[in-house]
């Protein structure tokens, strides 16, 4: 049996390790997982992914390893074809021999839905490229919620060595948003006949597009997606005053790829002239940490209460018996002690 704290379950499939057999097990793992070894970053994933006892300890050791690589977010409507362009760019980055990894996170679809399957042909699709790493996410309600096990997962990638970490999600709520501002670049995929077209995107989600992407644009109504945007831009002012390029792509045919590659680096030497990769990631790590710490809190006051006294003290509130700022009050003291 392994004892919280002085022993942990590492990797999950075999017997406990003392701490220090782990840290030279996590050691050969970290070292295989960056000399570019697929399976070793499979069960990385996996671990942090299904927050596997001991996922903490990796993630801080595979952290100092993190950094190097640009991180992507390509988000869109579902079926804009998201994933058709995120292959082609794929492609095309290996093509200057640039690794790449590809996290596909769909929200919507459950465990057998139709894009992890479609994901899982794509995989097969790059089987043969060591280069290539693809990983869908479908987990909704996931322990610490899709948002933050993306970036996760993103950290264990781009631990892994990647250039280049594409995070590929449909573009409908909040958690699309909160997904794709992990990216130090964020590509908006719109399509053209899509009703009002530009305002059926949410609004959010329009806000945080760095390049936009008219994708399908062998279909009639591109034009038209283009002047709602340029409309659009008009009327607001990014506060590092880029404006962000348009796209026009078929995916299907790898029409547009290049054009798309060339407006990611503009934009990428654009954010190292201007020295706003780091004041992003500020922003970024302000947001997370908070996000942490709220996990983390409510995991430690879960415990605190444990099981059944919730529902005590809900009922000695409902009945007015006691209040409920005392009993929060109680509680946070709790964890201090
Ligand atoms: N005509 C046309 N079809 C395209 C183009 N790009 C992708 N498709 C097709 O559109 C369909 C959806 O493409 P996907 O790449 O799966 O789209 P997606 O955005 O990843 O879809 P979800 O992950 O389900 O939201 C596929 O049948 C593609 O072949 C394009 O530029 N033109
Ligand atoms: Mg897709």
């Amino acid at each position: 049996m392994c004892k919280a704290g002085l022993l942990l379950r590492f990797p999950p499939r075999l017997p406990c390790f003392t701490l220090n057999s782990l840290n030279q097990e996590t050691q050969a793992w970290i070292d295989r997982l960056r000399s570019g070894d697929a399976r070793a970053l499979a069960r990385a994933i996996s671990m942090v992914e299904n927050r596997v006892p001991g996922y903490s300890e990796l993630l801080k050791a595979l952290f100092p390893h993190s950094g190097h690589a640009r991180i992507l977010g390509l988000t869109g409507a579902p079926g804009a074809g998201k994933s058709t362009l995120v292959d082609q760019l794929a492609k095309h980055y290996r093509k200057e021999n640039r690794t790449v990894g590809i996290v596909a996170v769909d929200p919507t679809s459950p465990y057998t839905g139709g894009a992890i399957l479609g994901d899982r042909i794509r995989m097969q699709d790059h089987f043969a490229d060591p280069g290539i790493y693809i990983r869908s996410m479908a987990t909704r309600g996931s322990l610490g919620g899709l948002a933050r096990t993306t970036a996760d997962v993103t950290t264990v990638m781009d631990a892994s060595g990647r250039d280049l970490v594409m995070i590929e999600t449909v573009g409908v709520g909040q958690d699309e948003v909160d997904i794709v501002r992990l990216a130090d670049i964020t590509v908006v995929i719109l399509v053209p006949g899509m009703g009002d077209d530009v305002q059926t995107i949410k609004a959010g989600i329009m806000e945080i597009a760095d390049i936009f992407v008219i994708n399908k644009s062998d279909r009639e109504g591109a034009e038209r997606v283009e002047r709602e945007i340029r409309a659009m831009q008009s009327l607001s002012i990014r506060l590092d005053n880029w404006t962000p390029p348009i796209v026009k792509t078929v995916a299907s045919d790898g029409t547009g790829i290049g054009e798309l590659a060339n407006a990611i680096a503009g934009y990428e030497g654009y954010l190292q002239k201007e020295n706003l990769v780091l004041k992003r990631n500020i922003q970024n790590w302000r947001e997370r940490l908070m996000e942490m710490l709220r996990d983390t809190l409510i995991e430690q006051a879960s415990a605190q209460i444990g099981n059944g006294r919730l529902e005590g003290y809900a009922a000695q509130i409902a009945e007015h018996k006691r209040d409920p700022y005392t009993v929060v009050e109680e509680i946070i003291a709790g964890l201090k002690n």
